[in-house]
């Protein structure tokens, strides 16, 4: 049964067995301190207040049957799928791979990897490695999601104008419907956030669609129930 959520520039329509939640990155390196995200100056609390509506939105898109989607940015321990460019962009003494109070920073395997506990993926969840900033770079993620026949998206995670924004970007060029929950994804830039959902929904829907989890929580709470 097709759910209609208010979002802006308009109504999302989704079917929840065609339609995937997608947790970018919500990664203990960029979440917490000491960790990659801190290490470069940035103030993390900015990214904490994600966890609890993102936690409710997992749970409620479990028990409706969305496909679950989380995914790490990071490389592996030998950098061999690391671009020079990216290793070098910064300038900093600390980049991918130095070793931090984390283990080694945004590498396949280390403590700063890891998912933050509060949303641990569940056995069975689709767990997607990637290198890039967009979530399709790299990846079989297409595949997966062709091969469920999901042609609906709900990105969630961090950062709202890299990650998420370059994952809504990619999609969009491969003809997915996007709804990105504004509370449910954060920036270590208040304005960047700000500015990079009004980019989104801007010009009838340019890449996608922004709304809030609350109202993703009314439609999902009652279809629950009906199931
Ligand atoms: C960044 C991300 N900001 N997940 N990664 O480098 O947005």
């Amino acid at each position: 049964m097709a759910l209609t959520v208010p979002a802006s520039p308009y109504d999302f329509v989704f079917e929840p067995t065609r339609t995937a939640l997608v947790v970018i990155d919500m990664q203990r390196d960029f979440l917490e301190p000491g960790g990659f995200g801190e290490l470069l100056g940035n103030d993390v609390s900015e990214l904490a207040r994600v966890v609890a509506p993102l936690r409710a939105l997992l749970d409620a898109a479990r028990d409706a049957g969305l496909l679950v989607v989380h995914t790490r940015e990071g490389h592996r321990p030998d950098l061999s799928d690391a671009p020079p460019s990216k290793l070098a962009r910064g300038g900093g003494e600390l980049t991918i791979g130095s070793h931090g109070p984390k283990g080694r920073i945004l590498i396949r395997g280390e403590e700063g990897h890891d998912i933050v506990p509060e949303l641990a993926p569940l056995p069975g969840e689709v767990v997607l490695d990637k290198p890039g900033k967009g979530a399709f770079h790299a990846t079989d993620l297409e595949l997966l999601l062709r091969n469920r026949g999901i042609e609906r998206l709900i990105v969630t995670g961090v950062t709202t104008e890299v990650c998420v924004h370059t994952t809504v970007r990619e999609a969009n060029d491969r003809g997915y419907e996007c709804l990105v929950p504004g509370d449910c994804v954060g920036s270590y830039f208040p304005e960047f956030h700000e500015v990079g959902l009004r980019m989104i929904a801007a010009q009838g829907g340019i890449f996608g669609w922004v709304g809030h989890s609350q109202d993703l929580l009314d439609v999902l709470t009652p279809a629950i129930a009906r199931s």
